[in-house]
């Protein structure tokens, strides 16, 4: 058997890091946070810095943590993945058996590049998004009237929809004059209605996203926009795109305006740097500024290759993360970015890390008896420090904290007031609530006391553009597949989103097959399915009665 299928706690480096676990670093120590400290523990790749000296660790910690990574062979495991080696499998037991090439899609600047086949199919979406841009700018690309588009509105879910909802949303300064876009996940059919009121049909196109074609809540939304273009006197045909996998029940070219591919080999939340994302962010920023975003994640590809982790930014976190949730016991982590175009990216973190890591089993199929992924949430600072940070600080679960900053605004438009920029008070408060976490501060009055050792760490680049975001989304990419790769998890896959997606498709085959027999014949005393959905208060009254 391969070594890096093996248990992780059989490793010398996990032993020691259980020894260093009995006395971590105490970061209330008066004097520890030097200048020194700071400059010290930092790592630096791909635009970014991440400022470790806020986590519970020191010297021992980060030798043992090196260690960890070379006997789990991470950087390895990693390379392996780029080379398309299948890394999502559970040997032994029926599974998705796939390569994991999502990093393929952005190989597109090397001369060599890992996978040349998955990155020849990836160059070949991009030429037909490339066509697509230009059509739409030189006017080849018109609709009836002869107008140009100005709206996109993405139908998609999970996968199909965080990350470019995320990323579109961060990007909206470097958005082209007139663009929008839109999207619509949710099959509450509200999520539609709203949407679909702040757009003109004549000048809007629609892109269905859906790797598998059969999404439930896509195909019933694509319908709803159908109908809606339809109603408006638009044809759809000429209104909407898809982004779907070869060969998929989505796979009709006569059905849609164009169709780009995404493969086996791209798991849906890893989708974002394929034409999932491709085509909303293209037609929102151009399509250089989407380059500008693969060229960020292939810089972090880059970093994440690397062998020592103190220039391994996603190994880096992604070892502090084990460090603090399997020897410190930590539970969960707060992703907190200081930059409000980042309020929907821990929405997509969390899909991507905890589809990714929340398995209880290893990739031989035995129940670990460790603990795996941690529960991932997060919300834009300093807004945060106004609701939540009271747990953070005095409650009784001890939080990680990753801030995300930037120097820079995005916009550029700042004011002095009280003697500071708006951006100056956003970056102290950073550096004040890391502060405050880890010194704590000791107080006669039990009521403000903050006992500190609550650890942090800081990612900050520059300013947040379309290359930064591109590097960010891989750096957390990277960071979730060190983390399955130490553990020995199969990060790929989504068994447990299948039960519930199944029995909810069993109850919606009885709605439809009571609605069929009521209109034959109204329901009867002895009618038990349709008591059951009764009593759980589930039937639509209005429409059954
Ligand atoms: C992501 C998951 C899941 C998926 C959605 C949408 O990794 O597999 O979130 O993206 O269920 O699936 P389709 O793209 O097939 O519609």
């Amino acid at each position: 058997m391969e070594t890096y299928l093996q248990d992780w706690r059989t490793t010398p480096a996990y032993r020691r890091l259980l020894e260093l676990a009995s006395r971590p670093c105490d970061l209330t120590a008066p004097g520890l946070l030097t200048p020194e400290r700071l400059q010290r523990y930092r790592a630096s790749g791909a635009g970014f810095d991440l400022l470790y000296a806020f986590a519970r660790l020191d010297d021992q910690t980060l030798a043992a943590l090196q260690e960890l990574a070379d006997q789990r062979r991470a950087v390895e495991q990693f390379d392996m993945m780029r080379r398309g080696v299948v890394m999502n499998r559970i040997v032994g037991y029926e599974c998705e058996n796939r390569a994991v090439l999502h990093t393929a899609c952005r190989d597109i600047f090397s001369a060599t590049p890992k996978h040349p086949q998955a990155t020849e199919l990836a160059k070949q979406q991009l030429a037909r998004l490339h066509e697509f841009t230009q059509d739409l700018a030189s006017g080849a690309l018109l609709n009836e009237a002869g107008e140009p588009f100005t709206d996109l509105v993405c139908i998609g879910i999970g996968g199909s929809d965080l990350g470019p909802r995320a990323l579109a949303l961060a990007l909206q300064p470097f958005a082209l004059p007139g663009r929008r876009v839109h999207f619509i996940a949710n099959v509450d059919p509200d999520d539609a209605a709203a949407v679909l009121r702040k757009v003109e049909p004549a000048r809007t196109l629609a892109c269905v996203v859906s790797k598998s074609g059969t999404t439930l809540e896509t195909r019933t939304n694509e319908e709803l926009v159908r109908r809606f273009f339809l109603q408006a006197g638009c044809d759809p045909r000429r209104r909407i795109l898809a982004v779907t996998g070869k060969g998929s029940p989505m796979d009709d070219p006569e059905r849609y305006l164009r169709s780009f591919f995404m493969f086996d080999f791209i798991g849906g939340r890893y989708s974002a740097t394929s034409m999932v994302g491709g085509v909303p962010l293209a037609f929102l920023l151009g399509y250089d500024a989407f380059v500008e975003i693969l060229r960020g994640a292939h810089e972090m590809d880059e970093v994440a290759a690397r062998p020592q982790i103190t220039d391994n930014l996603p190994l880096l976190l992604a070892l502090i993360g084990i460090w603090n949730r399997n020897f410190l016991g930590m539970e969960t982590v707060a992703v907190l970015p200081y930059s409000q175009a980042l309020h929907r990216f821990p929405a997509h973190l969390q899909q991507c890390d905890m589809e990714s890591n929340g398995k209880s089993i290893d990739r031989l199929g035995q129940t670990v008896s460790f603990q795996t992924g941690p529960i991932v949430w997060g919300e834009p600072g300093t807004n945060g420090q106004h609701a939540f940070y009271q747990l953070l600080h005095q409650g009784t679960t001890v939080v990680p904290a990753e801030f995300i900053a930037f120097r820079q605004s995005q916009y550029g438009e700042d004011t002095e007031v009280d003697g500071t920029t708006s951006q100056e008070k956003l970056l102290a408060n950073i550096l004040a609530q890391a502060l405050a976490l880890a010194t704590g501060r000791p107080h006669d009055n039990p009521n403000k006391r903050f006992a500190g050792n609550r650890p942090s760490c800081i990612l900050i680049a520059d300013r947040l553009t379309p290359r930064a975001m591109g590097a960010l989304l891989a750096l957390y990419e990277a960071k979730i597949a060190f983390q399955g790769f130490v553990w020995n998890i199969n990060s790929f896959d989504q068994e447990g989103v299948q039960l519930g997606k199944a029995l909810a498709n069993r109850l919606l085959d009885i709605f439809a097959q009571q609605r069929r027999q009521e209109a034959e014949a109204p329901p009867t005393a002895d009618d038990l399915p349709r008591h059951l959905l009764d009593a759980a208060g589930l039937l639509n009254r209005s429409r059954s009665r």
